[in-house]
């Protein structure tokens, strides 16, 4: 199964996000059902794997916490940007939570990226190099005015590739301390 681990975001949210950007040429934007806040990308992983991970997700012991939108922003920079991406405001749970969750990764063998987390919500890839429509975009949106998202679990999902696009389903949710 190829999986990654992600919180899930409100349905309107997604919504919101889904609709911000038309507009900027050779842009594919990520459909609501496909947005999500990636911890962990893992990749093909085998049953006998996925039952050891499982058991070291639900060990993970981190408080539930209130995620706050800030702005916008792309990756790798404003010269060639190829991501679009919704940025959060700093919280050290939602960094504690990530690096245990790629500690459990790496201890059932499946490799981790060497970078550090960087929370974000990818919002659109780009094919075509469209920096002064993406600048307009980015200046548009510098504050992201959505309401806080008090996180309660983190999932689990499977992304099946299919030529209409990726299919995500929530193989197994993980509850945060109270
Ligand atoms: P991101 O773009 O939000 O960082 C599910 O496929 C998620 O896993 C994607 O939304 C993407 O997260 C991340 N992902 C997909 N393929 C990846 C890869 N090859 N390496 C790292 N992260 C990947």
């Amino acid at each position: 199964m190829r999986l990654f681990i992600a919180i899930e975001l409100p349905g309107e949210i997604k919504r919101q996000l889904e609709g911000m950007g038309a507009g900027i040429p050779g842009s594919r934007w990520v459909p609501a059902d496909q947005i999500h806040l990636t911890l962990a990308f893992l990749g093909e992983v085998d049953d006998s794997t996925l039952r050891q991970l499982t058991g070291a997700l639900a060990r993970i012991r981190v408080p539930g916490f209130t995620l706050r939108f800030s702005g916008t922003g792309c990756f790798p920079d404003l010269r060639r940007p190829r991501v679009l991406w919704a940025g959060l405001e700093p919280e050290p749970k939602l960094d504690d939570l990530a690096f245990l969750v790629r500690e459990a990764a790496v201890a059932c063998a499946i490799a981790q990226e060497e970078r550090p987390f960087f929370s974000h919500v990818t919002l659109a890839r780009l094919k075509l190099p469209a920096p002064r429509e993406v600048e307009a975009f980015l200046a548009r949106h510098r504050t992201l005015k959505f309401p806080p998202i008090d996180v309660r679990e983190f999932l689990l999902f499977q992304s099946r590739l299919t030529p209409q696009g990726a299919i995500h389903t929530p193989v197994k949710g993980f509850t945060l301390l109270a």
